[in-house]
């Protein structure tokens, strides 16, 4: 079964909480069961800088939902837990993110798989390589600590 890496994040209302309610939401799905959990991190805001610092963690889950009906799920506890559409990449009380799947890469209207911004966001990174240090990225066979080590260095 697909080993699947989710990426949380939260800068609205209390951030900890968010995140640890979308976990019991994952992990109360059917199909989806949770093997590990990063840390949470507390991260200065990326690419829109005007808002809230976030509550950032990565989780890992095992399941048999394709890549599309999961991104289905993650947006429906998005809206349930009362997520707004507001700017794209502004404050939001949760974000449930596909990082990876399995070793599929992939790339649709709606779903890019692995999630285009992992190799630019060094959380997202520290938390891929917490929870697997020896996790490579599908598409290009390079291990994630190689792009964390270029991320942090420089
Ligand atoms: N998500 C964004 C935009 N900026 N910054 C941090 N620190 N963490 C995020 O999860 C994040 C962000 C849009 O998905
Ligand atoms: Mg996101
Ligand atoms: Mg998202």
């Amino acid at each position: 079964m697909p080993q699947v890496y989710l990426g949380l994040g939260s800068n609205l209302g209390d951030r900890s909480l968010n995140l640890a309610e979308a976990c019991q939401e994952l992990g109360s799905t059917d199909g989806i069961e949770i093997l590990k959990m990063s840390t949470v991190e507390e991260t200065d805001p990326v690419d829109f800088l005007e808002q809230p610092d976030f509550f950032n963690q990565v989780i890992l889950v095992r399941t048999n939902i394709k890549p599309l009906k999961l991104l289905k799920i993650a947006k429906s506890i998005e809206k349930k837990m009362g997520r707004k559409k507001t700017i794209p990449k502004g404050p939001r009380i949760i974000d449930i993110d596909i990082l990876l799947y399995g070793d599929s890469v992939l790339e649709s209207d709606t779903l890019t798989i692995p999630h285009p911004e992992i190799r630019n966001r060094d959380f997202v990174l520290k938390h891929l390589i917490e929870i697997t240090p020896d996790l490579t990225d599908p598409a290009t066979g390079k291990p994630y600590s190689e792009y964390y080590n270029k991320l942090t260095n420089c």
